[in-house]
């Protein structure tokens, strides 16, 4: 039965003994291994009831069962919900609701909060640790390794991923079969992936650059990923010699440049490094490429649209530019009030058109229309200019958002919260300059008149409730909001004036 996601980057590598998975311990999962790994686990999930289109909600560490468990979900059809392990119960809560999930997945160490929530909305919960144990494993052991792939189009959902929002509700963004087959096969061939390639991974599981960028181009490719549990400047350093090839986020290069022990020597042999989820800065490209003689090659993306624009593998790879539109994505620079193309040179919000771009968000037409247009355009929210030689430069945000080491916060998520609290009148959430993770989170309060909120309180209900990686790193009071002749506060005036808030001393 023809299901291109699954035929195209798992079933082709059927029957090869050659490794996918190099694990920190030493052992090896062959592609072999791997595929019997996600029939089984296809086995137990059918066996519970779950059937082509339904959600499964899966919030786990990364481990080769968890990668099993995206495969399993490929080859049956089923739509699958990776989830920030940071997520609190009451962010897990909604997204559990909102996607109408058939099954959650979690760790042991959150059933005993997240069955409740489970049972409450209807889905079943079934567990998987980081070491691969967990009622899934157990269910999935007993399986036949062989599973009839269930059929699917190009058309059909192979994912959804959930995107907060300038007005602090999370959207379901969905993503088809082709958008992400046809991704990977554009970025095998444009940044030169084969068999041969070796691929630090890093990156989280959870997210469009660790799963559907590293993951699914070394499928495409049929290479291998030397697969870590997270991101550590030492196990990187350790293992560089056997890679070919690493993708991160900015905070990944700009550690390991802080790190004498990443040399010229030590990179020689690779073939490739690239960057993206968050702006590399101009100095971070120069300095690697002094140290190392390798130039970083920054590309551009979304959730929404997985990979847009590179810099060229062969030809120039210019810093503080994020490259060319990829072959088959159409990219224009428009004006944010009428939705005109703009002459090039000029800056606007950029839209963005081609096989790669989501179908909408989940049951949100009304934010799917205002963000994708009825021609297949979708606004991205960010603004940049295209320059004389066709490089796309990304200059600022028309949304408001904050990225913090790859992570994307929403300020409305952390403002609503922050409002409700006790002596609060109002609050602004920006983002500074951080050495480490290039923006972190900082919170203004406004308290009510003749009275002094407590700040510690207000750290603990954001904990309650928001993800770690979204706290504000400081609160600070002010008397009152900087604000425009229209009552808009500006948070541009916030940004400038707490810029250097966690500058290096
Ligand atoms: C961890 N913490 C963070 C972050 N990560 N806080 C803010 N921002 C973060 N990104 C918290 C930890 O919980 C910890 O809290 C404290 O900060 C310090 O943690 P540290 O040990 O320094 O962090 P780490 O565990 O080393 O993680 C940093 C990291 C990680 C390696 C940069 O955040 C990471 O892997 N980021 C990649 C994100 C990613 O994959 N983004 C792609 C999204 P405490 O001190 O309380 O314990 S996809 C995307 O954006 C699009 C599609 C694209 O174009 O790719
Ligand atoms: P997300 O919604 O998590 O997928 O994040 C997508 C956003 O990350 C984009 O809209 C950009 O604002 C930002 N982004 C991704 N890659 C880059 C890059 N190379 N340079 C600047 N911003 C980037």
């Amino acid at each position: 039965m023809p299901n291109p996601l699954f035929d195209s980057l798992f079933g082709i590598h059927a029957g090869k003994t050659t490794p996918f998975l190099r694990l920190l311990d030493g052992h090896t999962v062959t592609h072999q291994a791997f595929l019997e790994k996600a029939a089984r686990t296809a086995n137990f999930l059918t066996g519970l009831g779950l059937t082509a289109g339904d959600r499964v909600a899966v919030q786990v560490q990364k481990s080769p069962e968890a990668l099993a468990l995206y495969a399993a979900c490929a080859q049956a059809g089923l739509v699958f919900l990776p989830l920030n392990t940071a997520y609190t119960v009451e962010e897990l809560t909604y997204f559990i609701d909102n996607s109408g999930a058939s099954l959650v997945v979690c760790d042991s160490k959150s059933e005993a909060d997240l069955k409740p929530v489970a049972d409450s909305l209807g889905a079943r919960l079934e567990t998987l640790n980081a070491d691969g144990s967990g009622s899934l494993s157990t269910g999935a052991s007993g399986m036949e390794p062989h599973f009839a792939t269930v059929e699917r189009s190009g058309d059909d959902l192979a994912a959804f991923l959930y995107t907060s929002g300038t007005t602090g509700r999370s959207k379901g963004a969905m993503l088809t079969q082709n958008n992400l087959l046809s991704n990977a096969q554009t970025l095998v061939r444009e940044w030169r992936f084969s068999n041969a390639d070796v691929l630090l991974h890093a990156l989280p599981i959870f997210h469009t650059h660790g799963l559907f960028v590293a993951t699914n181009v070394i499928l495409a490719a049929g290479g291998s990923m030397i697969f870590m549990p997270k991101f550590d400047v030492d196990e990187i350093i350790a293992h560089m010699p056997e890679a070919t090839s690493m993708m991160g986020v900015p905070t990944f290069y700009t550690r390991l440049l802080d790190d004498p022990r990443f040399t010229k020597d030590l990179t020689a042999h690779m073939r490739l490094f690239v960057s993206g989820s968050a702006p590399l800065l101009a100095e971070t490209h120069i300095q690697f490429e002094e140290r190392t003689g390798h130039r970083i090659l920054e590309r551009y993306g979304m959730t929404e649209t997985n990979m847009n624009t590179s810099n060229p593998y062969d030809g120039e790879r210019r810093a503080g530019t994020v490259g060319f539109p990829l072959p088959g994505v159409e990219l224009k620079i428009t004006d944010p009030e009428s939705g005109a193309s703009l002459p090039q040179g000029d800056v606007g919000q950029i839209e963005v058109r081609g096989p790669n771009v989501f179908t909408g968000y989940w049951q949100m037409p009304e934010k799917t229309a205002a963000e994708l247009r009825g021609d297949g355009f979708f606004i991205t929210g960010d603004l940049g200019r295209i320059d004389d030689d066709g490089y796309v430069h990304i200059v600022g945000r028309n949304k408001d958002l904050i990225i913090s080491g790859g992570y994307n916060i929403y300020p409305k998520e952390i403002e609503l919260v922050l409002d409700d609290q006790p002596g609060v009148l109002e609050s602004a959430v920006i983002g500074v300059p951080h050495p480490d993770f290039g923006e972190t989170v900082l919170g203004v309060i406004v308290p009510e008149k003749n009275t002094s909120p407590d700040l510690d309180a207000m750290h603990d209900a954001v904990k309650a409730s928001l993800a770690r990686f979204k706290h504000p790193r400081k609160l600070i009071l002010l008397d009152e909001l900087p604000r425009n002749t229209m009552g808009k506060v500006q948070k541009n005036v916030l940004r400038d004036a707490y810029k250097d808030m966690f500058a290096p001393a």
